[in-house]
């Protein structure tokens, strides 16, 4: 398999970790040119990352690669047995990818210091706090989101935990994440599919920073 993707890239750490937690082997492959260039569009219309490319199947979305990988490799499983609660771990992946990843990328743009705006840095920390506090009413992990094994609706928040650590002590904001979301959190931190993918990408994030600061 080969997954088109980068170090850097937060969907792509979510991928990455659903492949480490399936035992499965593949390459990771920059983007041809870069993620949305004609030479990358060539090969994923979409120009997205991450993207995978099995045996010449192409697969662009990585909540349409989770299911898929998910299907094809279904141990561990990583969606419950329940119909309800599989529904249920589909509504807080995307509720991470649609409400909680948007508003942590909105910020990225406020790294190099002349771009920054301290009203727009306190605004979006306040739909932060609430898109948080929201997910913490949704569910009550125990210690993943779907109970005791990790689920797909957890690949997503280990890097958005990780960008939200980061962001906070750059831009000097903060969130407060209810105590069941911070247990949530070192939970994922030490799970075995997880520990190395994560420190990855806090270096790739923090490189990523560096040469914002430092241009
Ligand atoms: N919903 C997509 C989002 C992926 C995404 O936004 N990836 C970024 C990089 S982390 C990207 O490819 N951006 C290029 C673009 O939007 O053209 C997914 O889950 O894969």
């Amino acid at each position: 398999m080969i997954l088109y993707d980068l170090p850097i890239s937060s969907y792509g750490c979510k991928t990455r970790i659903l492949l480490r937690h399936k035992n499965l082997q593949w390459q990771s492959v920059s983007p041809p040119d870069g993620y949305g260039s004609p030479a990358y569009c060539q090969i994923i219309p979409a120009g997205t990352i991450p993207a995978l490319d099995d045996d010449g199947f192409t697969l662009c979305d990585s909540e349409a690669i989770a299911e898929y990988i998910n299907e094809i490799a279904p141990t561990p499983a990583m969606l419950p047995a329940d119909v309800k609660d599989r529904a249920t771990a589909r509504s807080l992946s995307r509720f991470h990818d649609s409400r909680i990843e948007p508003v942590l990328r909105a910020y990225f743009g406020q790294v190099t210091p002349a771009s920054r705006d301290a009203a727009f840095i306190k605004d979006n920390a306040i739909l932060l706090q609430k898109r948080f506090d929201q997910l913490a009413q949704m569910v009550t992990p125990r210690p993943f989101l779907c109970g005791s094994s990790l689920s797909l609706a957890d690949c997503g928040f280990v890097p958005s935990f990780a960008i939200l650590n980061r962001l906070q002590v750059i831009l000097g904001f903060s969130i407060h994440l209810d105590e069941s979301l911070r247990a949530y959190e070192t939970a994922l931190a030490n799970h075995p599919s997880i520990t190395e993918e994560l420190h990855g990408y806090y270096e790739a994030f923090d490189s990523w920073v560096a040469a914002k600061l430092n241009p």
